[in-house]
């Protein structure tokens, strides 16, 4: 009895000189964060971002690991190795299962997204209002895109006719592009493709600019034709048993944080690809091809079927297809300001 007098002066001392953010420093909750691609690349650099800022806001009560390069989950395991637990935290490309996220998926139709900071807030948006089920078991932390996919090559592509038979690495809804154009999509998550592109497996590949930096793949494509066409949409996700178990005060430091950072992420995107193409052309001595418009009139007329097609597709998975595409629409111009 006497003891636990003494006890709950110590912790009323402790609370009133403001001992206890100091205690739980030292027992943070510790939260696993699993990314595909290498650390030096935007997805690894939004998930320090992130960490740095979670940390700081929280006064240390949280602390996160990163897991970068695959060394935790890979790039098509993410989604259901955070549903199990495997890591807490994931961040997913959603073009690798595009089957799987097909309301999410539709931002990477032709529809116009000039840049990563409109599109992320699109992709924002759009799932904020739908809601999609594929997402239910998870907590949504963030959501961002690329910038508009452009093709790097090995060998120059300055006319549609280059494109016939051309073998690109592209993924989900930017492969469709490609076969649309008449290339040869070859479909595998980005970290393969400094492997596949050495060995020559493929002669380029349709994503955007940053990598020719991020990858060096300025080093073995010496073009780059500019052709902003879709974007690829990325998720962070929560393991829903990890998001249960977190304090509200912790919660809100997130929730809170939802929107900026998919945001922050556009924008540094944007920036980084300014900066990656100056390098290929400076360091690099990479061609920047840019078509004129009645040539891209001719590129831009085969992509109008895309959007017709996965409405007629997704309309009979039972979703509301025209009104998403015309969402995004709507979406692209208001944030577009
Ligand atoms: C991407 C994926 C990992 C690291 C950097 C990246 N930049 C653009 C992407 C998009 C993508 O996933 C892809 O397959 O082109």
């Amino acid at each position: 009895m006497k003891t636990r007098g003494i006890t709950g002066i110590i912790v009323a001392v402790c609370l009133m000189a403001g001992f206890i953010p100091a205690q739980a420093a030292d027992n943070p909750v510790k939260l696993s964060y699993a990314n595909f691609p290498p650390a030096p690349t935007f997805p690894c650099v939004q998930m320090e971002r992130w960490k740095t800022e979670v940390e700081k806001r929280t006064n240390g009560k949280v602390s996160i690991d990163t897991y970068p390069g695959g060394t935790l989950l890979n790039a098509k395991n993410m989604m259901d190795g955070v549903i199990a637990g495997q890591a807490n935290i994931g961040n997913l490309c959603m073009a690798y299962q595009p089957g799987r996220f097909v309301v999410t998926n539709a931002t990477s139709l032709p529809l116009g997204i000039p840049n990563a900071r409109v599109g992320s807030l699109v992709l924002w948006d759009l799932w904020e209002k739908y809601q999609p089920e594929e997402f239910s078991k998870v907590k949504v932390l963030a959501m961002f895109t690329t910038a508009p996919n452009n093709i790097m090559s090995k060998v120059p592509v300055r006319r549609l006719e280059d494109m016939k038979g051309l073998d690109l690495r592209a993924s989900g809804g930017a492969a469709q592009v490609l076969s649309a154009w008449g290339a040869n999509p070859v479909g595998m998550p980005m970290p393969q493709t400094v492997e596949a592109l050495q060995k020559g497996v493929v002669k380029g590949l349709f994503s955007s600019l940053e990598v020719m930096k991020d990858f060096k793949f300025a080093e073995t494509c010496k073009y780059i034709t500019v052709v902003d066409t879709v974007i690829y949409p990325f998720a962070v996700v929560m393991n829903m048993e990890t998001w249960k178990s977190l304090p509200p005060d912790v919660q809100k430091v997130m929730d809170d944080l939802r929107v900026e950072q998919s945001e922050w992420t556009g924008n540094y995107m944007d920036n980084h690809v300014k900066e990656s193409v100056e390098w290929s052309q400076k360091e690099q001595n990479v061609e920047v091809i840019t078509l004129s418009s009645e040539e891209k009139a001719r590129w831009d007329a085969k992509l109008g079927f895309l959007t017709e097609k996965w409405i007629a597709d997704a309309t009979q998975k039972g979703l509301p297809a025209k009104a998403i595409v015309d969402d995004i629409r709507t979406l692209i111009k208001k944030h577009n300001k």
